[in-house]
């Protein structure tokens, strides 16, 4: 089979993942600095279709205004020679020390109120590139002691931003939506929304909760301990999920940002079946189907040269094509099909009442009940074991 990309397949990428100077807690850059006018040209050939960006990562931090419409025209300029798009764009609230106690949820008003102005002037950028997401990444929002926050105060502030910028973009008439990107910790200690489930109960309390939905991250949700696959499908189920952040994580550890499937590559397996096979083998139980980008936040490894970052650049697109191409089979195999029927999963979708049937209804049915052999039903085993051993074959290539 032929892995190349197109624009078909939707893959985006931030500026800051291939333009990202490999500078850790522990040692300074290995690669200089990228202008965005060639990561434009090289994620173009490479078959992206779209990029994103941070404020920052365009338009150096403190620039005037003279020389930040410079880097727009010259960034617009990329992208008409390329056709690339602009889907979604954030906001840095995290780089500069001004926000080392946080934005949104700083004590510090001033700077509370100054982190708004930073984020409306990129929305009023985004809506120009023709964006329909706007991510808020809230990394330096949480602390490191509790004695340093009352969270309810906090909440009420992150609140009253998402509020305030929801309201700006409606009033402004753009067409963008509001996505939120949960974190557990790094750069805080703690970070507050550290996760899909948490994201998801904040949004429902928000005044313009319908055009606020999330940005989830593979590897934050692994660094959580948690079920990427379960975090997505929830945020599908209550068409939430806005746009999502591919990458690679082995477990609850520092954010890795590896190359997609470079972590936990069964788990990245069921999540591109999710995302591509989800809506048609949900059944009943389906809520819609993810068609927005499939956009990658990774960080190309710090040992790597220009040569290893667009190697891993195409990685990253290279493993989902193959892991949708293994999805695909795994769904079309007749031997699968007949496993996830003796396993009941297409009865999951079936209602567990009659249509019209009520709890009374229901009281009254005695072989739901009195007559039902509990003991002889729970004998029978499930035959997921079959099951999770077709999908591991597939995922391997082995279809015998
Ligand atoms: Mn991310």
């Amino acid at each position: 089979m032929v892995v190349q990309p197109t624009p078909e397949d939707k893959f985006s990428f931030g500026l800051w993942t291939v333009g990202w100077q490999a500078v850790d807690p522990f040692g300074s850059a290995t690669r200089p600095p990228l202008d965005p006018v060639e990561s434009v040209h090289r994620l173009a050939e490479l078959g992206a279709w779209g990029v994103t960006f941070h404020d920052d990562d365009l338009i150096p931090f403190g620039s005037d205004d003279a020389t930040r419409e410079q880097h727009i025209k010259r960034f617009r300029g990329a992208l008409e020679e390329t056709g690339l798009v602009v889907p979604m764009a954030t906001t840095n609230l995290f780089g500069h020390p001004v926000f080392k106690e946080g934005a949104l949820t700083n004590n510090d008003r001033d700077i509370r109120r100054f982190a708004l102005r930073k984020v409306l002037r990129n929305v009023d950028l985004a809506a120009e590139l023709g964006a329909s997401t706007y991510v808020l990444w809230g990394g330096r929002e949480g602390s490191e002691t509790d004695a340093a926050k009352d969270v309810r105060a906090a909440l009420d502030r992150y609140r009253e931003g998402i509020d305030t910028i929801a309201q700006y973009v409606l009033d402004q008439g753009y067409g963008l939506r509001l996505a939120l990107e949960p974190k557990p910790n790094e750069p805080r200690g703690d970070i507050f929304l550290p996760t899909v489930g948490h994201a998801l109960a904040f949004i429902a309390g928000l005044e313009h909760h319908e055009m606020v939905g999330v940005n989830p991250e593979v590897g934050h949700e692994q660094m959580a301990g948690l079920n990427v696959v379960h975090g997505i499908g929830q945020a599908l189920w209550q068409d939430k999920l806005f746009h999502i952040d591919l990458n690679g994580q082995r477990g609850p550890r520092y954010d890795q940002d590896l190359i997609f499937g470079h972590g936990d590559v069964l788990s990245a397996f069921f999540l591109v079946d999710l995302l591509e096979n989800g809506a048609d083998a949900s059944g009943a139980g389906g809520r819609g189907r993810y068609q927005g980008p499939r956009h990658f936040d990774y960080k190309p490894l710090r040992t790597e040269d220009f040569d290893g970052v667009w190697a891993s650049a195409a990685a990253n697109m290279r493993s989902y094509l193959l892991l949708r191409e293994r999805a695909r089979a795994f769904r079309a195999d007749p031997r699968v099909q007949e496993a996830l029927a003796a396993s009941r999963v297409p009865e999951l979708a079936v209602p567990t009442l009659a249509e019209g049937e009520s709890p009374a209804d229901l009281k009254a049915d005695r072989s739901a009940y009195e007559d039902f052999d509990a003991d002889a039903v729970a004998e029978r085993g499930y035959g997921f074991a079959q099951l999770s051993q077709l999908a591991f074959e597939h995922l391997v290539g082995f279809t015998g």
